[in-house]
């Protein structure tokens, strides 16, 4: 490609993706609603709003494909999410209409399907039982993607991102960490592959207690390489495992299903 567009650029992953994501184009372009600094000569930054369409239809003109990481990344009142992450992701997607843009790798999250019971395994197919108004966002993000693809051939891979950290920190993680060089590897493997139509795939690492099943996603050739088994007695000397009625035990989303409507 010769130019990369990745959005939510300030953010944690948008941060840790730059170095490992720099090599898939000749130029990458970040965006975000908060500014971003030590751009290298091969990066320039473009402050934008994804509410914002014509700020969108803007950035995205020029570009060949897009990592849009951009968005409320946890739960919040609705009009916060409708609109970083609704209109945000509908104004991305119908850009990427106009200018032509192939393929797009989405980071949906783990809270579309967190209504399912810890150890039940899951895979792409899997239907949503979103477990807030952000994981409800994602799931329309998901569909957004599916439509794109049905009717105009835009390619997508959606992402269900487990919990993508420097290392995991509880014991939850050690079912749903994603480590930043797997992610980057899926991110990789998301433009590389010959082939990705409308892709749903589970971002975590090659976890032992893992949930997620990823068979139907084998087409992306992404085999995760790091595993949370490595930290596992880090996490166990930090704390006990949640007991049986702490919403860890109870959703795979954990506290974001126990959370009620946040409003303002
Ligand atoms: P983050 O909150 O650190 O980064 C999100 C970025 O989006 C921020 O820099 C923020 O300024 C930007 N943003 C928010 N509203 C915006 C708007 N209206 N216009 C433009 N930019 C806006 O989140 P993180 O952890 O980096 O996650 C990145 C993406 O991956 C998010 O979409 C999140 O939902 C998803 N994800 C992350 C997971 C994780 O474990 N880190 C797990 C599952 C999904
Ligand atoms: C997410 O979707 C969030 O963006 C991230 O901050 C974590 O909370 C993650 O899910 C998780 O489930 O651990």
């Amino acid at each position: 490609m010769k130019r990369l567009l990745m959005t939510g650029a300030a953010g944690n992953l948008g941060k840790a993706m730059r170095t490992r994501i720099g090599n898939l184009a000749d130029a990458l372009r970040l965006s975000d609603i908060a500014p971003t600094s030590d751009l290298t000569d091969t990066e320039e930054f473009v402050a934008c709003d994804l509410a914002d369409a014509s700020a969108v239809d803007a950035l995205v003109r020029d570009c060949d494909g897009i990592v849009h990481f951009g968005g409320r990344s946890v739960e919040d009142d609705w009009q916060t999410i409708r609109s970083a992450n609704i209109d945000g992701c509908f104004n991305i997607y119908e850009a990427a209409r106009k200018h032509g843009i192939g393929r797009i790798f989405y980071a949906s999250s783990n809270h579309v399907t967190g209504f399912y019971r810890p150890g039940e395994r899951l895979d792409g197919n899997t239907a949503p039982r979103p477990d807030s108004l952000y994981g409800l966002s994602k799931a329309f993000g998901e569909d957004l993607a599916r439509l794109y693809w049905d009717k105009f051939g835009i390619e997508s891979v959606c992402a269900r991102i487990g919990s993508s950290f420097p290392r995991p920190t509880n014991h939850r993680m050690l079912s749903t960490w994603l480590s930043h060089d797997d992610l980057g590897r899926l991110i990789e493997r998301t433009f590389a592959a010959k082939r990705v139509g409308w892709t749903v795939v589970y971002g975590a690492s090659a976890n032992q207690a893992g949930w997620w099943d990823n068979t139907p996603a084998a087409h992306l050739g992404w085999a995760p390489q790091d595993t949370a088994e490595t930290y596992r007695a880090e996490v166990e000397a930090a704390g006990n495992p949640p007991g049986p009625e702490a919403p860890e035990s109870r959703w795979q989303g954990a506290t974001f299903a126990a959370q009620s409507i946040i409003e303002r």
